[in-house]
């Protein structure tokens, strides 16, 4: 079992944007891959997440998912990269504000179009379902990427974790839309990011012509036997902290909350 924190991914999904976060944060890392369907059904891993998702981050027996828990965890760990702002402060409410926005408006506009087969059983209604989509939501989405959430090349003034989210995101709509017509300034944020060291590097990682480690990458663990042991170190956890994943450290009251609560006793 590793202390080094290790992502699960799985290609071309929203796992890419902890990759690249990971590569900039320069601390060692490892991966465990997910290969296919059976992999995401897997009961260990269902155990881990049972949402049964990607990205999902071991950090010694904590499970940590939702990319932007992970994200801003990845950004946090080390100021100095430059990958997130500093809380409290009003670019991070900016940084929080783009990371909801990817993750629920821009991120699930893409849902019914992947998994358009579970809305209806006829082909043609399918393919209605989809130009609907395409034409009206998911459009509306990227045109509100483009002239609202963009500045310049990035969302800020350099790539950060929100531009490695909407980076792996934003080429899904390569798909529908022909993005350098459509939507000229994304094809530049993309572009941009694309040149970028570690971006080249997780997307040679994801699609398997990196497979050695390199870097503060450390190599890849294997999927069927690291997601048992994870199991038994997330128990094991679990009940040293006497509470649900969720509430990890709940029953330990900070000193400050404990006397809010007795000055509102007395
Ligand atoms: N709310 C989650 C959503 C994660 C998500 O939708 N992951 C997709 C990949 S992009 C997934 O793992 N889907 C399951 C599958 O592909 O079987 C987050 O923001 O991290």
């Amino acid at each position: 079992m590793t202390n080094t924190p290790v992502l699960f991914y799985h290609e071309g999904t929203c796992s890419l944007a902890p990759l690249i976060s990971l590569i900039w944060l320069d601390r060692p890392f490892r991966l465990c891959r997910l290969e296919n369907e059976e992999d995401f059904k897997n009961s260990d891993f269902l155990t881990l997440n049972p949402l049964g998702e990607v990205p999902l981050m071991y950090l010694d027996g904590t499970i940590l998912t939702e990319n932007v828990a992970i994200l801003q965890h990845i950004g946090l760990t080390d100021f100095s990269r430059g990958i997130t702002f500093k809380p409290g402060t009003p670019e991070f409410d900016q940084m929080n504000r783009a990371l909801g926005f990817i993750t629920s408006d821009f991120h699930k506009s893409f849902f019914p179009l992947f998994g358009v087969q579970s809305l209806h059983h006829d082909t043609k209604i399918q393919g209605e379902i989809k130009a609907n989509m395409v034409h009206g939501p998911l459009r509306a989405m990227y045109e509100y990427v483009s002239d609202h959430l963009l500045h310049g090349d990035f969302i800020f003034d350099h790539p950060m974790i929100a531009d490695a989210y909407l980076f792996a995101t934003s080429r899904w709509g390569e798909h529908f839309f022909n993005i350098a017509k459509d939507f000229p300034k994304i094809k530049r944020f993309q572009t941009a990011m694309a040149s970028d060291w570690a971006v080249k590097l997780a997307l040679a990682i994801e699609s398997g012509k990196q497979k050695d480690s390199i870097q503060n990458f450390l190599g890849h663990v294997e999927f069927i036997s690291f997601v048992k042991e994870a199991v038994a170190r997330k128990k094991e956890v679990d009940q040293a902290n006497g509470v649900g994943a969720f509430a990890p450290g709940l029953k330990q009251e900070s000193p400050e909350k404990e006397s809010l609560l007795d000055e509102k006793q007395a």
